[in-house]
């Protein structure tokens, strides 16, 4: 029996909401997922969450939350967005599930008892950011060399797993299969790190520098590192080690997807770790590149993520999904301008597709009362167009395989335009003047043809827009199949259609670059965050002033403060993530804006009790404060 095509993404973290980069691996995985389905195949398709670690830790304190709530806030809004942009994933793990949990402990156990975890004592540099050490050689500058952000020098023991023992069957495995690591480019980039003798990689944590985690099942005082455990969630997804029949009618993982900052940890750790229990390597580890913002690469800590939620309003998830896939070319870098996403739009989409189904539907009915019509014979130019939708679903089909999505859905557009060009050509309006209703039934026959092949090809990339020309084309119950598009002459005349409005409104760019720069300071992200609430909302939230009596730096901690607060009637202590931005002698005497109401929760042993308000960017962070002097425990209305 063939085995499901098993594709993932990345689980991503959840110290911040999901941003344009995220949205285009699970874009590309749910297109491909969907292609494949639509080719026959069974299909499992995965993604989720990693939720463990100091990244994370960091950021549920420094919004005062425990790390489980906000987590479970975050992983809402990651399936809330994928939800916006109708990815249809079969699975989505949690790092924080119970079976990965229970499934992490098993495998640690397993590599302990076998030898290939030791314990050592260690020292190195650590980029907090990262979660990883480097070593002198690595670091330069006293910088992390993948984030370019500031790393501290650690010693401690640890627990390493053997990684270097596996190296030279690595080295083989990656000469024997051309397409475990693609694109060509990453395989050799692997080829020539591999050249180098391999470290060992420390899986532990002490729990005293962070507990957030896995605990290591033959010591208590250790957790695993949060990429060990975010690895095997690929395997533990699908039911190992206790579901075995699940996860052997799964694995191997026929591609996992990942931009390239990721691509190590993919093609090196990972065989390694599953090597050492015994489990056959994934097919494919395949890695893109970089969207990009005026040369930067695009992401939460970098500050220049896209206003996604506003975006998604003003040009629709079918059209954000098309320009993801048609604009990136997967083995490099790919720019992202508004201009570009805009001149995509109105070419591709209003232009040439939006185009061509009101011309084809619109003559249709102008001239057979919405009726398809029975095609006459076929001339040259029918022959020509027949040919070219059939070239177009042949070259999507093997670019699709291939992971070349642009050049397929290039071909695709390229069977638009054609059809916009041969109704050109034939001219069917003076057709109609002329009276030459045969010829007229033949070129309407042919030109909505033509728009239902486009309608299958590129169904998987814009499901919604899709599944609208297929109703107006009275065929939306019939299964969308790739092989249907290689055939000519399957749209069945006498049918009923209909006009529509237009599927994709030109975008006028002054007036969108106005509406979007309305979105430069986003509501916060919780899940009233989208839209309106009523002033009963607000008000439940109850706020006051505090003077801030005592501050110091958390122990351990580089981005926590310890605050006493005088309320007036009370002094609490909150615990603040501003550490990177104020001294804690800066913030004594100052009167800020605190949030009381909120349940208390346990942040490294310390408790905080309410939480305080800042604005910032990302580079300045600015706590609230109040214009003139106000006692401590003024109420906020
Ligand atoms: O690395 N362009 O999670 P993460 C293209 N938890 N893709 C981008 C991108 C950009 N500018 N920014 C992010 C982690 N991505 C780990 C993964 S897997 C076992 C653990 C996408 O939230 C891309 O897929 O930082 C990248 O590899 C991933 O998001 C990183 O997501």
């Amino acid at each position: 029996m063939e085995k499901p095509f098993y594709i993932t993404t990345p689980i991503y973290y959840v110290n911040d909401d999901p941003h344009l980069g995220h949205a285009y691996t699970t874009v590309l995985a749910d297109t491909i997922a969907r292609y494949r389905r639509i080719a026959g195949e069974e299909v499992f398709f995965l993604t989720g969450t990693d939720e463990h670690g100091q990244k994370i830790a960091e950021a549920a304190a420094a919004r005062g939350m425990s790390p489980k709530q906000h987590c479970d806030l975050y992983v809402k809004n990651f399936k809330n967005f994928w939800r916006e942009l109708d990815i249809q994933y079969d699975h989505f793990i949690r790092t924080t599930d119970r079976e990965h949990k229970n499934a992490i402990q098993k495998a640690l156990m397993r590599l302990w008892e076998l030898g290939e975890i030791y314990q050592d004592e260690y020292s190195g540099w650590y980029c907090t950011p990262c979660e990883r050490f480097w070593t002198e050689k690595d670091v330069e500058d006293g910088l992390c060399p993948d984030c370019k952000r500031p790393v501290k020098e650690l010693s401690e023991k640890n627990y390493f797993f053997r990684m270097s023992k596996h190296q030279d069957w690595l080295i083989e495995h990656i000469e024997k299969n051309p397409h475990f690591i693609r694109p060509e480019s990453r395989r050799n980039e692997i080829l020539g790190f591999l050249r180098q003798p391999l470290n060992d990689l420390c899986i532990s944590r002490p729990k005293d520098r962070l507990s957030w985690g896995i605990e290591l099942p033959f010591d208590k005082d250790f957790v695993c590192y949060v990429w060990f455990d975010a690895l095997m969630n690929y395997v533990t997804a699908i039911g190992w080690p206790e579901r075995k029949p699940n996860f052997e009618y799964h694995w191997p993982a026929d591609v996992h997807l990942m931009a390239k900052d990721i691509i190590t940890t993919h093609a090196v750790y990972w065989p390694t770790m599953l090597h050492a229990l015994g489990i056959e390597p994934p097919r494919t580890v395949f890695s893109h590149g970089w969207w990009m913002v005026e040369e930067v690469k695009m992401g939460k800590s970098m500050g220049n993520a896209v206003p996604i939620p506003k975006l998604l309003k003003l040009i629709g998830r079918d059209a954000l999904r098309y320009f993801l896939i048609r604009d990136s070319v997967i083995s490099s870098d790919s720019q992202f301008t508004f201009e570009g996403l805009i001149r995509r739009i109105n070419t591709d989409l209003a232009n040439d597709l939006g185009n061509l189904t009101s011309r084809v539907l619109g003559l249709i009915h102008q001239n057979f009362d919405g009726v398809v019509p029975v095609p006459g014979k076929a001339t040259e130019d029918e022959i020509a167009l027949k040919n070219t939708a059939i070239a177009a679903a042949e070259t999507l089909r093997d670019e699709v395989m291939d992971f070349r999505l642009s050049r397929g859905l290039e071909a695709v557009n390229g069977l638009v335009s054609e059809t916009n060009r041969y109704l050109e050509n034939t001219a069917p309006w003076n057709l109609a003047k002329q009276g030459d209703w045969e010829r007229l039934e033949t070129v309407l026959y042919n030109a909505a043809e033509a728009l239902r092949v486009a309608s299958i090809l590129l169904w998987p990339v814009m499901p919604d827009a899709c599944d609208e020309i297929r109703k107006r084309l009275g065929i939306e119950k019939q299964k969308i199949l790739l092989e249907n598009a290689m055939e000519w002459g399957l749209l069945k005349s006498n049918r009923d259609t209909y006009v529509g409005l237009p599927l994709f409104p030109r975008i006028d760019e002054e007036a969108m670059m106005k509406d979007l720069r309305e979105e430069e300071h986003p509501l916060p992200s919780t899940e009233t965050a989208e839209g309106l609430i009523d002033i009963g909302h607000f008000a439940k939230i109850q706020l006051a002033l505090g003077k801030v009596i005592e501050c110091e730096n958390m122990p351990k901690a580089d981005r926590l403060l310890i605050l006493k607060v005088d309320l007036g009637t009370e002094i609490r202590q909150i615990i603040a993530g501003i550490a990177p931005w104020y001294m804690p002698e800066e913030l004594i005497g100052k009167t800020i804006v605190i949030v009381l109401n909120l349940e208390p929760v346990k942040i490294r042993g310390y408790e905080s009790r309410g939480m305080l308000l800042a604005a910032g960017t990302g580079d300045v962070v600015k706590v609230l404060t109040v214009d003139g002097e106000l006692p401590p425990g003024t109420a906020i209305k």
